[in-house]
């Protein structure tokens, strides 16, 4: 290898070494000004929600199935691998050319900028962080670039090369800082999580029944019946959880109604209160899988709400909004008829937790997710289905989503080695809002056995079931269904969860030894 190669790999280098650490600066800058001024105007959670947003559907269904609940990790460490590489990129060809990574970057400065003003709820001064990171990456990208071009005439010695990295490291070491002292002040900004520990919920005016004592089999590997806050699954598309004060906060009901209705939080806390136990699943839950739980929830019945307004007889549906834009189109019937939908507060008997949707979301009993749980709501519109699209509708996902008769194995786990001998078989089932009658159970497409059912809550939630198994030595498969309270039996029809639920069985392997 020649010195002159030599020389130009080392250059190379060194050119990606100042756009990286150009960029990691302006990015510790831009989060610590978020962070400060408006934290949900963060570079990252601007561009990433903006991502989320425009993604094509099916780019967001396989993120979910292959990240779950992580499917926002993986978006920023995406975003960021992006971001080292364009940085890096910025940094070579602003030394093969003096201006083309300035341009890269004050591009990616202007798409921050563009991105936080254009979110729903964007602040004042939702554009700053992104000027910030825009304006700081230009000027450091140049001024560490221009230390590596010689100067008249002499090729860089030993001396100019060490002065190099050491702006260099001192660049990144000031955008660390930036990063380490931005996360400190967001966490002294997020005040709501201790407004919302100071709050006392109000008891409930029509409390719901104890959980029944047969309701919990209380079998080991087995979902519990009531599920722990702390292990609810979450599902949304808000990468910066909305932070929002009941103080600050009210619900709007406008659209085809006799008069527009505004409740404040105050005036939310003085209706009288429902408790209802309501299992709340996902869309995107696979034959099997953990997008559901099961709580019990406090709140006032949306329909009470609604006839405060005055609903239009040809209205059909409720378009709900949240802080952060996400809507979703609930045919009208589920929050009129007598079912417990509610404006929940409460959560298992604390205020809702901040990323389940406090202070208010909805909950509506027999329907998935998407078109009914709004977190964080602010808004109902009554109106019609052939009028407005929800978020996920907008997106191929069905008008109507009522919740499929399901069942699933919890124990033993899938691919789980199991000793010969007495076994238990165990899982849950659920049909909400019609109930489960039954359920069944096969080993290696043998005949059907029914189930022992734990008691259910109600026709709402969902219900554990057990069946006791004499396990043989060898491979197996162990499939379930659950019948419905109306008569319906499970189908054995596959389908993905788009666009209105997965269906099917679910089928484990297992070997006992
Ligand atoms: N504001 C808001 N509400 C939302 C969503 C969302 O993306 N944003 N996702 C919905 C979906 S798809 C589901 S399945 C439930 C999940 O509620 P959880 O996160 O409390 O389990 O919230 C619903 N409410
Ligand atoms: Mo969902």
């Amino acid at each position: 290898m020649t010195n002159a190669m030599h020389a130009t790999r080392e250059d190379t280098l060194r050119s990606a070494a100042a756009g990286l650490s150009a960029s990691f600066l302006a990015v510790g800058l831009a989060e610590l000004v978020a962070a400060v001024v408006e934290p949900s105007a963060s570079p990252f959670a601007v561009i990433g929600s903006g991502l989320i947003d425009l993604a094509p559907s099916w780019a967001k269904d396989t993120a979910i199935a292959l990240f779950g609940t992580g499917d926002k990790v993986a978006l920023i460490v995406g975003i960021a691998l992006v971001l080292v590489v364009v940085a890096a990129g910025a940094g070579i060809l602003e030394r093969r050319r003096s201006g083309v990574g300035a341009v890269i970057l004050g591009a990616l400065g202007v798409l921050a900028v563009v991105a936080a003003m254009i979110r729903p709820g964007a602040g004042p001064f939702a554009w700053l962080p992104g000027l910030v990171a825009g304006l700081v990456a230009v000027i450091v990208l140049r001024l560490l670039v221009a230390r590596l071009r010689p100067v008249a005439g002499l090729r860089p010695d030993g001396e100019d090369r060490r002065r190099f990295l050491i702006w260099t490291a001192g660049v990144a070491a000031a955008g660390a800082v930036a990063l380490i002292v931005g996360n400190v002040a967001r966490g002294a900004t997020r005040s709501i999580e201790a407004v919302r520990e100071a709050l006392r919920l109000p008891t409930a005016a029509r409390p719901a029944a104890a959980v029944p004592a047969g309701a919990e089999l209380g079998i080991r590997g087995l979902a519990s019946v009531v599920t722990p806050n702390a292990d609810f699954y979450r599902i949304d598309t808000a990468l910066i959880v909305p932070q929002v004060d009941p103080a600050d906060w009210s619900l709007r009901i406008h659209g085809m109604v006799d008069r527009e209705v505004e409740i404040t939080w105050d005036q939310l806390l003085a209706m009288p209160m429902q408790e209802s136990d309501v299992t709340l699943a996902c869309v995107s839950n696979e034959v099997g899988g953990s997008l559901i739980g099961n709580a019990r929830w406090l709140g006032v019945p949306v329909r009470e709400l609604l006839a405060r307004a005055g609903v239009d007889a040809e209205a059909d549906m409720v378009l709900s909004t949240s802080a952060d834009g996400f809507t979703a189109s609930t045919p009208i019937e589920a929050l009129t008829d007598d079912r417990d939908a509610l404006l929940a507060i409460g959560m298992n008997g604390e205020p809702l937790p901040i990323e389940h949707g406090f202070p208010v979301r909805m909950v509506v009993p027999g329907l998935y997710g998407y078109v009914s749980a709004t977190k964080w709501v602010t808004q109902l519109e009554v109106t019609r289905f052939d009028r407005a699209k929800a978020y996920w509708t907008t997106r191929g996902w069905s008008d109507r989503g009522p919740v499929k008769l399901q069942s699933r194995i919890d124990v033993p786990r899938r691919g789980q080695s199991i000793p010969a001998g007495d076994a238990v078989i165990a899982g849950m089932a659920w049909h909400q809002h019609v109930g489960i009658a039954g359920v069944e159970v096969r080993i290696d497409d043998g005949p059907w056995r029914a189930a022992e059912l734990a008691t259910a809550i109600s026709a709402d939630t969902w219900v554990q079931w057990s069946i006791d198994w004499v396990a043989e030595s060898g491979a197996h498969s162990v499939e379930c269904r659950a019948l419905s309270v109306d008569g319906e039996t499970q189908t054995a029809d596959p389908a993905a969860p788009a666009p209105d639920g997965a269906q099917g069985w679910h089928r484990i392997d297992v070997s006992v030894a």
